[in-house]
């Protein structure tokens, strides 16, 4: 060993990062995680991600590696292939990007040259910066045509986008959003690709859960290319994964690497592996449904207490609430119910007047805490307080009014409790 700290735990050796993790667990069990791109990992999750496999170099892929000992490392990433390959009926999985911006930077880069066309949704409407907005990469070295909403339904407007296909020649077209609360037609925008012999990338990262267990139309089928994160609905961890057909495999190993990444993260990839295996359990489907129901009920709670949904509803896990139909910016109801343990985030509605750092929305999504084990009562329990918050923003006698029920309500539906129970058990001893 190099370091008499070498062995020591978190706590002697680093003591503010150990307060910091402490902090930030009972942050996550004391309050209401109603971010739509959150969720909770299992502990096996967890345990695969603080592994040993962080210590290894993995460069390769399984069976052809450019470094020695990769014998485990191989096995934790031929799992995640098959188990990928099984959920989702994908001919081809490559497991090894760090995130989904890298896994859509990797299907680019294989298939696309500086200056193509790219027709992807805009972020104002519910796309995601890697589909084409301005600052990210893929503005910057593409040329990009946007598409969006209908103003009157507020949902894809697929004849719009096949007007702009066939006037644009598009070298891909990028569909999949992170802000659209309504099923995707993933065939119809194939056909429409094909038509106009482009190529298509379906980023599903949001949905991922639902397609896995058939409760979302799978675009696998239908599509060139699929990305997706693994650490939203899919519950894993962090990280991203490409599904393709198998004529696709080599250009897109090559551009995961080398050509956008160096050595894997190993440590993520059995992460990975779990969760996949965790979601190909008949109990997943349930957790699953339970999400829709919960944002369902949600929503619907929000209408009755006043509030105007984009799109009038939800098909999926997100409610995309427009705040600004009451009068309050999305800035300042995020503020109001982060003070009030509910956590959201502002986000842009289609159409918005505000600028986004301010926006006329939020955006919240049922897949955190229907993983605590939260139902419909609870979600209905949750909207009430919600605008309870929202209609004096600025009061704290509301906020800490509804912080205290928040408070109650968490510890009923315990979360991580064996290590909060640790924490118990070390500040007692203190
Ligand atoms: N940042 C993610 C989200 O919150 O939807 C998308 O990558």
């Amino acid at each position: 060993m190099t370091s008499n700290l070498h062995d020591l735990p978190l706590r002697t050796v680093d003591p503010e990062i150990a307060d910091a993790i402490d902090d930030e667990t009972r942050r996550q069990a004391g309050g209401l995680e109603l971010i739509a791109s959150e969720n909770f990992v299992s502990e096996a999750v967890l345990q695969a991600m603080g592994s040993v496999f962080t210590n290894k170099y993995a460069e390769g892929y399984p069976g052809r590696r450019y470094y020695g000992g990769c014998e485990f490392s191989d096995v934790a990433e031929s799992l995640a292939i098959d188990r990928a390959k099984k959920l989702f009926g994908a001919e081809h999985v490559n497991v090894q990007p760090h995130s989904g911006a890298q896994a859509n930077m990797a299907v680019y880069l294989a298939m696309l040259r500086p200056g193509d066309t790219i027709l992807g949704m805009d972020l104002a409407h519910g796309g995601h910066l890697t589909h084409g907005h301005p600052l990210n990469f893929s503005g910057k070295y593409f040329q990009v045509v946007g598409y969006g909403v209908d103003p009157e339904r507020e949902r894809i407007d697929y004849d719009a986008l096949e007007q702009k296909a066939r006037e644009h020649r598009p070298r891909m077209i990028v569909c999949g959003a992170s802000a659209y609360p309504r099923v995707i037609d993933f065939e119809r925008i194939a056909a429409i690709a094909r038509s106009v012999d482009a190529l298509t990338m379906a980023d599903i990262a949001h949905i991922a859960g639902f397609v896995a267990t058939g409760l979302h139309p799978s675009p696998v089928p239908h599509v060139d290319f699929v990305t997706t994160t693994t650490h939203k609905t899919l519950r894993g961890p962090r990280g991203g994964l490409i599904l393709c057909k198998e004529k696709f495999a080599k250009p897109i190993n090559s551009a995961v690497f080398p050509g956008v990444q160096g050595g894997p993260l190993v440590h993520i990839i059995a992460a990975k592996s779990v969760c996949l295996l965790e979601a190909l359990q008949p109990a997943f489907k349930d957790y699953q449904l339970q999400t829709l129901a919960n944002a369902n009920a949600l929503g619907d709670a929000m209408v009755e207490a006043g509030f105007r949904l984009v799109s009038g509803g939800t098909d999926n896990h997100i409610v995309l609430v427009d705040v600004f139909s009451k009068g309050i910016t999305g800035k300042v109801a995020e503020k109001a119910l982060e003070a009030a343990k509910i956590t959201v985030n502002k986000n842009a509605i289609p159409f918005d007047k505000n600028p986004p750092l301010v926006a006329s929305g939020v955006r919240m999504g049922s897949p955190a805490l229907t993983t605590r084990g939260m139902k419909e009562w609870e979600m209905r329990q949750i909207a009430a307080w919600i605008a309870e918050v929202l209609d004096q923003p600025e009061s704290e006698t509301v906020r800490s009014s509804v912080r205290e029920r928040v408070s109650q309500l968490a510890a009923k539906f315990p979360l991580y409790p064996t290590r909060l129970a640790v924490q118990v058990r070390k500040e007692a001893s203190r």
